[in-house]
């Protein structure tokens, strides 16, 4: 394949200073998709990568937060819900989502070295990384909490079933995903109505006090302490200090192992920091520690990559729930679907682990599927068939990532 298909949807997505997922599904910006989204750009034109990232940060509250969608003017309130009036907060969201931006804002400045941009983008990754750390462990574990299955990025995930069978769902609005994608490949309307009270209610506490949805999710804290590492490689190509960076990687890896590690079942699972419990789902979040070079747990954990649960380099992509498990659905969203994003990621830590053969089995198969799907938001592990919108952002540009 050469890149022209991809690079083209990237075009397309284009809006003139960030990219959207999907013209049709999620008409603005959103934050970790853009960070995917750079890492494909840098390589097309890293002006572009910039500012994709610049946008993103440009729209970072005062208190470090960087929101999870960033409206666009230019496009009608009722195109997406909830729209900016739902949210209150000027041009944003207030939720958040997985920081993966330190790791792309690195990738974007290897691909042309921008000493400006990096010097501009370093204090404010700090902030950000400061609201996380100071703002949102709620669990006093050195883990960050998220307070809304969209700030997972995995937004129906079978881990978040405990902790959100007790929000009552809202009623009375209208969803307007379903007029871009068949209902059987998003979430049921239950869960909907839970997204819609859980974001009410915490608009309502000015976006600060933690409710009934309080999770300690392994993957987005993975992310965080990977993209610490990133930033101690920012601060050296800066000039700065990095040995904190350093040690801030290593305090979550740590708390990562410690309390989200289960080591029978030899896989990282989810904390309903309300209960205490871990919650009993295998999803693809716990196989995102795989991303730290450093992880102890590894051998383990990839046993339980390549075994019945994920078949990993057996199956398309890497499944976003339990292969094994009775509420495994190919075709709804984050509950059995491959996503190109999560693979890209599974990649890069089968590279750090050593494990080059499975690596290339699932580049291969990734390029190949995103080809043959239309570049699709996801795909079933068993047949590739594509599933969700089309001319997806990130998996065209994580498809550029992979073919440089
Ligand atoms: C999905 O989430 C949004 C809410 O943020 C939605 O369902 O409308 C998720 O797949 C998320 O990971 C992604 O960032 C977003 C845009 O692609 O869509």
């Amino acid at each position: 394949m050469d890149v022209t298909r991809a690079a083209a949807i990237l075009d397309r997505n284009w809006l003139g200073s960030s990219t959207v997922p999907s013209r049709s599904l999620y008409p603005h910006q959103w934050s970790w998709d853009s960070a995917f989204i750079a890492l494909g750009l840098r390589h097309l034109s890293p002006a572009r990568a910039r500012r994709e990232l610049r946008t993103l940060f440009a729209a970072q509250w005062a208190d470090g937060r960087v929101p999870h969608i960033v409206f666009d003017p230019g496009t009608p309130p009722e195109a997406y819900f909830p729209g900016p009036g739902f949210w209150r907060a000027g041009r944003t969201s207030g939720l958040v989502q997985p920081p993966v931006h330190a790791r792309a804002v690195l990738a974007v400045h290897e691909a042309e070295p921008d000493q400006e941009f990096l010097a501009a983008l370093y204090p404010k990754l700090v902030a950000w990384h400061d609201y996380l750390r100071t703002r949102r462990d709620a669990g006093g574990r050195g883990l960050v909490a998220i307070v809304h299955p969209w700030e997972s990025g995995m937004d129906n995930s079978p881990a978040w079933d405990g902790p959100l069978a007790r929000v009552t769902p809202s009623t009375g609005f209208v969803r307007r995903d379903l007029a871009h994608g068949d209902a059987a490949d998003r979430p049921s309307d239950e869960d909907y109505g839970r997204y819609v009270r859980l974001a009410a209610d915490y608009r309502d506490s000015g976006y600060r006090a933690f409710g009934e949805f309080v999770v300690e999710d392994p993957g987005f804290n993975a992310l965080l302490a990977d993209a610490e590492l990133a930033m101690a490689e920012i601060a050296d190509a800066l000039g700065l200090p990095s040995s904190g960076h350093r040690e801030a990687a290593a305090r979550v890896a740590k708390a990562l192992q410690e309390t989200l590690w289960d080591s029978a079942a030899g896989f990282f699972f989810a904390r309903d920091v309300r209960t205490g419990a871990l919650t009993p789902a295998y999803t693809c979040a716990g196989l995102l520690p795989l991303v730290l070079p450093d992880l102890g747990v590894a051998p383990a954990l990839l046993a339980t990559a390549t075994g019945p649960r994920f078949r990993l380099g057996q199956v398309h992509g890497v499944p976003s729930h339990d292969l094994t498990a009775a509420d495994f659905d190919p075709a709804r969203y984050w509950r059995g679907p491959s996503w190109f994003n999560v693979g890209w990621l599974v990649r890069q830590g089968l590279l750090h682990h050593g494990e080059h053969a499975l690596a290339d089995r699932l580049r291969d198969d990734l390029l190949a599927t995103a080809e043959e799907t239309g570049f699709a938001e996801y795909c079933d592990p068993f047949t590739g068939e594509g599933h969700g919108t089309r001319s997806f952002s990130w998996t065209a540009a994580l498809t550029v990532d992979l073919l440089a």
